[in-house]
């Protein structure tokens, strides 16, 4: 069901002016007749507008960094930080041969504590003492400092801190100036991580070439509910060998080895994107745009990642998984789809899953009638193509970019990471886009509507106007909309499900929203919009 333009129209009418006229480039409805249509993104929210974004630190916290399991993340700030955003992401991680179960700090909450006293009088000689307990009790791998906005106010000097912990113990420190305010959203902090690993991380592990065949990263994906384990699974079957998952279930020393694998696979563009492209500059590595989210998608990402390679045998390989895996899902899913087919949904997650999960509800019959982000970038709405013309504002330009060139030592061309001839290189080049990213819009139907960082206004009158079967966000608007009488499923933890990815991921996806859209639960509920005496009452309040 599509919304009017007059729906359009109504949704800005009430803001003021200037408001109305920023908000109406972050709405974009979808029009099949224009090639390139084009939406703001990644700028400023509009002061006193509460919307559904994150800080800089959670985006390197809580997104990138803290996920490695055997490092210590310290969060130098008041308590809030850190115990706010403390096991809510649903990273896992287990125990391996080289982590053992006392070594996995990830569930951890390590935290400066600061004080009224710290802050007038600079919290870095408590944090050093800190660094120092951790190293004593834990024995981690290495150890990391975030900084929550405070210590950027006052000017504690972190990376002082870092390097002299670093001289007493012997391991690593890193230090991260991912500070809340140091960018419009979670984005920056995504960015201030991903510049820290490659400069200090990534590559200073062993220089020898994996020797196995294909060898393969998964940059972008965090294991939430088990996710990176169902693509583990899929992708050994086929006979890869997975140097590193990052940074879900990952190891600080298989991020110091990134480097060892010949091909990277990008799930999550947003958050990723730059390491994959400085490890294009510096290592030669290649890298390719997946997604794991759905039957479908799942099996042209597979399908594609085999063309990579060019190998026959790997090429067959994996039609004999995929022929394996559908003999097993499709009956099944195939019931669920009769309770799904026809429904709408609205989707509005970070920086990727809102395109991702589109794939796996088109699987299941159903239409995303709205789809949003709250902090991608315009890349990931229209396609990389769109990145010179991004104008970078006072805030983009807060985090710097490091120029990076090849690496003496382990640079080599993409060809050769692939082990094959430069003119078959080539002619795979020709079909497959490697680093490359479409974006969301291109595959949304005519009509759908595009929605960046919305706000609850924007999300209650989209639901009032076009009532979707489901709602799919996060923990801030999922009660809201559950009293408006729609089922909504946290799609950032994904509640206590999981894992969604790949093809076991997409039977339980499969279960939980046909569970709640058949649920009598949300007949019992009167949507306000169809009270009429409640209608009264809250006029004439
Ligand atoms: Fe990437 Fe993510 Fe996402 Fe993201 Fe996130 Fe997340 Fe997300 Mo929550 S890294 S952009 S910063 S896919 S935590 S695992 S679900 S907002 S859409």
């Amino acid at each position: 069901m599509a919304i009017t333009e007059e729906q359009m129209e109504e949704l800005l009418s009430h803001y003021p002016d200037k408001v109305k006229k920023n908000r109406k480039k972050h709405l974009v409805q979808k029009n099949s007749a224009e090639t390139c249509q084009q939406i703001e993104a990644n700028t400023r929210t509009i002061p006193g507008i509460i919307s559904q974004r994150g800080c800089a630190y959670a985006g390197c916290k809580g997104v990138v960094i803290g996920p490695i399991k055997d490092m210590v993340h310290i969060v130098h700030g008041p308590v809030g930080c850190s115990y706010y955003a403390w096991g809510t992401r649903r990273n896992k991680a287990r125990a391996d041969d080289a982590t053992p179960p006392e070594k996995i700090f990830s569930p951890l909450c390590f935290t400066t504590d600061m004080q009224e006293s710290d802050i007038v009088f600079g919290g870095d000689k408590k944090l050093a003492k800190m660094i120092d307990e951790v190293v004593e009790i834990f024995h981690p791998q290495a150890v990391s400092i975030c900084a929550t906005c405070p210590v950027g106010l006052i000017g504690d000097d972190i990376n002082a801190v870092a390097r002299a912990a670093e001289e007493r113990h012997g391991i690593q420190v890193l230090s991260f100036n991912c500070e809340g305010y140091k960018g419009v959203s979670q984005s920056a902090g995504h960015h201030i991580a991903n510049n820290n690993l490659m400069e200090h991380v990534i590559g200073k592990g062993t220089t020898e070439k994996n020797p196995d065949e294909y060898v393969i990263n998964i940059l972008g994906e965090y294991n939430i509910g088990g996710d990176g384990w169902e693509l583990e699974r899929i992708l050994a079957d086929i006979g890869y060998t997975l140097n590193c998952i990052m940074t879900g279930d990952a190891s600080y020393e298989k991020i110091r080895n990134l480097h060892k694998a010949d091909l990277n696979l990008v799930q999550c563009h947003r958050s990723i994107n730059y390491i994959a492209e400085m490890m294009e500059t510096k290592y030669g590595i290649p890298w390719l745009k997946v997604n794991f989210i759905g039957v479908t998608a799942t099996i042209a990402s597979l399908r594609e990642i085999a063309q990579c390679f060019g190998n026959q045998e790997l090429i067959e390989r994996t039609e004999i998984i995929i022929a394996r895996e559908l003999a097993r899902v499709t009956p099944v899913l195939e019931q669920y789809k009769k309770i799904c087919q026809g429904k709408t949904a609205f989707v509005f997650v970070g920086g990727s899953r809102s395109h991702h999960y589109q794939a796996l509800l088109r699987d299941l019959g159903m239409d995303v009638v709205v789809a949003g982000y709250e902090f991608a970038h315009r890349d990931d709405y229209e396609g990389r193509q769109v990145i010179p013309t991004i104008k970078s504002d006072a805030d983009s330009k807060n985090i710097p970019e490091l120029h990076l060139t090849p690496d003496e030592e382990l640079y080599q061309e993409a060809h050769v990471h692939l082990k094959m001839s430069k003119e078959k290189y080539e002619e795979i080049s020709s079909r497959i886009a490697f680093s490359n990213y479409t974006g969301m819009i291109p595959e949304m139907k005519n009509g759908e509507v595009i929605l960046d960082d919305a706000n609850h206004h924007e999300v209650e009158e989209l639901i009032r106007m076009i009532h979707p079967d489901l709602f799919f966000s996060g923990v801030r608007d999922k009660y809201i909309v559950h009293k408006m009488g729609i089922p909504a499923k946290q799609m950032h933890s994904y509640d206590y499900s999981g894992p969604y990815a790949g093809f076991n991921g997409s039977l339980i996806f499969a279960e939980d929203v046909a569970n709640a859209l058949v649920t009598p639960a949300w007949k019992l509920v009167t949507p306000p919009w169809e009270d009429t005496n409640r209608r009264r009452s809250d006029s004439n309040a």
